[in-house]
């Protein structure tokens, strides 16, 4: 077999590359992410394809979700029209939790499609809007990232996880404001991840001392400084309004923080409250603990923000990814890898 490498800045535009060179027969024999932003794809075709290689799915390494990075091989392969009419993928996409209404949008193939068609115009259409926003520590330059939401969900754990990615492994000079000054526990919780990891921290308990906290960090070198904000009701327009007053001296970046196992009608309404003051890019949290993912389709189809990071657990630092597209398509329509 004469394999090929194909690159592009996300997996499922590499894989889409693959499908237009080489057809839905390619066999996908390794799939990597060398560096942020540039993914490949080794694939060749193989004249007498045994069934376990056939279709990109079955080769591809699974993340540590447990779920393989192909897309779906119920929506793919030559002869594959298995679950793929109207009413089965209407009937699917409901059982995954996704909204009728966008069920229904994503469904509808354009004029004169197949069957077949119209399965892989539903797996395209998911993983286009699964495409990944940049990780919190690629903008370069002094950078400001907070991390908003509900409380509970997971943001001061994720804040550990992403300073540590970022200084251990991806270069940044990380600092750390601690800006949940009312939740009792907050700061020490704060102090005891920057400990670990050896970053400089600071408290702070209103915009004023955000921005103090934030200019001292960066005389002192840090480049990419984590803000850690409290959680409050996200549908009350006075927790914008507070965040607005914490972070707008320092036109901080806002990554809104949800559990996946949130409904789609919520997390699609949190992430326009959001949205509206400033979000720029979900994380995805506690996905092991979710059983199924409409949420994030809905997400990701009804609202322009897309997702930086999906996290899958307690640990520090492990437990955090940037998303798989492929992988999450799966998860959403609940297929083995
Ligand atoms: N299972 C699971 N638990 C998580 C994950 N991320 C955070 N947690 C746990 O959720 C709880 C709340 O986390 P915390 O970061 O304090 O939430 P915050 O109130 O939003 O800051 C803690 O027990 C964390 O260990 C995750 O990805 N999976
Ligand atoms: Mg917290």
């Amino acid at each position: 077999m004469k394999l090929q490498t194909f690159r592009a800045p996300t997996m499922s535009e590499a894989m889409t590359a693959v499908i237009a060179a080489l057809g839905r027969d390619a066999v996908v024999v390794e799939a990597r992410e060398p560096r942020s932003g540039c993914c490949e794809i080794l694939a060749g075709v193989d004249l007498e394809p045994s069934p376990v290689q056939r279709g990109s799915a079955s080769a591809m390494p699974s993340t540590s979700l447990g779920i393989g990075h192909g897309a779906p091989s119920a929506f793919q392969g030559p002869g594959s029209t298995a679950g793929s009419d109207r009413t089965t993928l209407l009937a699917r996409l409901a059982a995954a939790g996704i909204d009728a209404s966008v069920a229904e949008a994503l469904v509808d193939a354009p004029r004169g499609a197949t069957e077949r068609d119209r399965a892989r115009h539903v797996a395209e259409s998911l993983q286009r809007a699964f495409s990944p926003a940049p990780a919190v520590w690629e903008r370069l330059g002094r950078a400001v990232a907070a991390f908003v939401g509900p409380t509970g969900v997971g943001k001061t754990t994720t804040l550990a996880k992403v300073a540590a990615e970022a200084s251990l492994l991806r270069g940044r000079r990380v600092g750390i404001v601690a800006a949940d000054t009312q939740r009792p526990g907050a700061v020490e919780q704060v102090r005891m991840y920057a400990d670990l990891l050896g970053l400089p921290w600071q408290t702070a308990h209103d915009g004023r001392e955000v921005t103090s906290a934030c200019e001292r960090l960066q005389a002192a070198g840090r480049d990419l400084v984590l803000i850690d904000t409290g959680g409050s009701n996200p549908f009350s327009e006075e927790t914008q309004v507070s965040l607005d007053r914490l972070l707008g001296g320092v036109r901080a970046e806002r990554h809104l923080c949800m559990t996946a196992s949130t409904s789609g009608g919520d997390m699609t309404a949190m992430a326009e409250r959001y949205g509206d003051h400033g979000a720029t890019s979900v994380i995805v949290t506690k996905l092991d603990e979710a059983r199924s993912f409409g949420g994030i389709a809905s997400l990701v189809l009804k609202t322009p923000l897309r997702i930086a990071h999906v996290t899958s657990g307690q640990n520090v630092p492990d437990d955090i990814e940037r998303p798989s597209p492929a992988a999450l398509v799966r998860a959403v329509l609940g297929l083995q890898s």
